[in-house]
């Protein structure tokens, strides 16, 4: 039984995984960084112990602090939350090693589908729906041009370890395939210290929709439904929601189906997302698979009532599925905008500072997934997500209007916030159509007077 768990992360994931335990009646262990004392999950956690200065290399990457001061207080599992030590196969054999259970796939699935290619080769062996494109990485420019020419272009170039778009380059005809490529890898060897690139075909406006999995260690694997993950800008996401608006019934079980048939190949156990290109035919195109609990991952949990922390602790502690497939019942509609410290004119440049006063929206359908309140400074060390407001209700029409009301009561001052930028976004034509995909963001701002837009619609400027 796991009585005691450190949580190797900070900010609202953090205080996230702290109300999970409490919940189910199992100690934590908070590790924090110098520049966090005054974090919520801090404070809510049951113990805490300071493992390094403010830099996260110094601090929530160390993983020999982390695992000293799990064995020093007697921690009997690791959660990571996302982000720093999440996805990293060597901290999770460390774990391994130290008999701490890693709350998480084993290091081997992360290894495997953290190298892209050889994830989407998985992928294609049993049958799902890949983009075309290379079998695998491509070593020199001569192969690659041979490959690009056959797929045809634009031919979209990607890092074997990517994340973020670094390492991503489109080649729009021959000529520039040479440099594309090439510049591909120097940012790919940049970025990740590996500069091993594969090839896909560029696939225009696409939509990103991801399905969350559940999967025991018994061998039952179940998917939650699909997250519509489109309005990003610049690889960040902004707004999610589930059910994804361009989703039918019938595509929803295709891809439900091989969601859960590419867990099952790769023999996943815990929670992971398997995210898919569907492009404007409705064809869809496994990508690649996350091997962590996602920020997004409450607009799930609101549409199937689910606690996916929860079922982690659950799975980690080798208990099986409390449900099967046909016992998940979607019958909602949950959207999620992320609460950034960026100020929308200026190019959202982070904006940490401290908060002045902070009094968060409530009701009826309202959820607020945040670590910080009034008089709490955010550091400028770590990303500028202070928090989450998640909306939900009987269909889209009631969750998108009550996410404009909740933005609305939303008071942050003392900081320039999102909260206007996506206030603005519950009331566009295209988004309230189900119509956004990739693209939506940057043509939203060109179609938006940004001034007017961010200063007669919100509460307190
Ligand atoms: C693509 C694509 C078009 N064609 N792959 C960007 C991040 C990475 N996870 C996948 N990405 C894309 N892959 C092919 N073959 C377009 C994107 C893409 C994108 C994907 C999801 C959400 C936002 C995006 C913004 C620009 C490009």
């Amino acid at each position: 039984m796991i009585s005691k768990i450190l949580i190797a992360n900070r900010g609202e994931i953090a205080l996230r995984i702290v109300r999970a335990c409490r919940e189910l009646g199992i100690k934590t262990l908070a590790v924090y960084s110098e520049a966090d004392e005054q974090s919520l999950h801090v404070q809510l956690a049951d113990e805490a112990i300071c493992i390094g200065p403010a830099s996260p290399s110094e601090s929530y990457l160390k993983a020999d602090r982390i695992i000293s001061a799990a064995e020093i207080s007697d921690v009997d599992a690791i959660h990571p939350g996302y982000g720093f030590l999440s996805e990293k196969a060597e901290f999770v054999e460390q774990c391994e090693s130290c008999k701490i259970k890693f709350i998480g796939p084993s290091s081997e699935i992360i290894r495997n589908m953290g190298d892209k290619a050889l994830a989407i080769e998985t992928a294609r062996k049993a049958g799902i729906p890949t983009v075309p494109g290379s079998d695998g990485v491509i070593p020199t420019t001569e192969e690659a041009v041979k490959v690009a020419e056959s797929i045809g272009y634009p031919v979209l170039i990607k890092a074997v370890s990517g994340g973020g778009g670094k390492g991503m380059r489109v080649a729009h005809n021959s000529a520039a395939f040479h440099k594309e490529f090439e510049v591909a890898k120097a940012e790919a060897e940049k970025a990740f210290g590996d500069g091993d690139v594969y090839l896909e075909k560029f696939i225009n406006n696409p939509r990103h929709i991801e399905f969350q999995i559940l999967a025991d260690n018994h061998g039952n694997v179940v998917h939650l439904g699909e997250r519509d993950c489109s309005v990003q800008r610049r690889h960040q996401k902004l707004i999610e929601e589930a059910p994804s608006p361009f989703l039918t019934d019938e595509l929803r079980e295709k891809m439900g189906n091989a969601a859960i048939q590419a867990a099952k190949s790769v023999g996943y156990t815990n929670a992971g997302t398997i995210e898919f290109l569907v492009d404007e035919d409705g064809n869809f195109y496994f990508i690649e698979m996350n091997t962590r609990i996602q920020v997004e991952h409450p607009v799930t949990e609101e549409i199937t009532d689910t606690d996916l922390i929860k079922e982690q602790i659950r799975i980690t502690d080798g208990q099986k599925l409390r449900f099967t497939q046909d016992e998940i019942v979607i019958n909602r509609h949950a959207i999620e905008c992320r609460i950034n410290a960026e100020d929308p004119m200026r190019n959202f440049a982070p904006c940490p500072g401290t908060i002045d006063l902070y009094y968060p929206p409530g009701g009826h359908g309202v959820r607020v997934d945040s670590h910080v309140y009034g008089g709490y400074q955010i550091p400028p060390y770590y990303d500028s997500m202070i928090g989450k407001l998640i909306t939900y209700g009987r269909n889209r029409e009631i969750a998108m209007d009550r996410m404009y009301r909740a933005l609305g009561e939303f008071i942050i001052s003392g900081i320039k916030t999102t909260i206007p930028f996506s206030k603005a976004i519950m009331q566009d034509p295209v988004f309230r159509n189900g119509k956004a995909t990739t693209k939506f963001i940057e043509e939203f701002v060109e179609r938006a007077n940004m001034d007017t837009l961010l200063q007669s619609n919100h509460n307190i400027e």
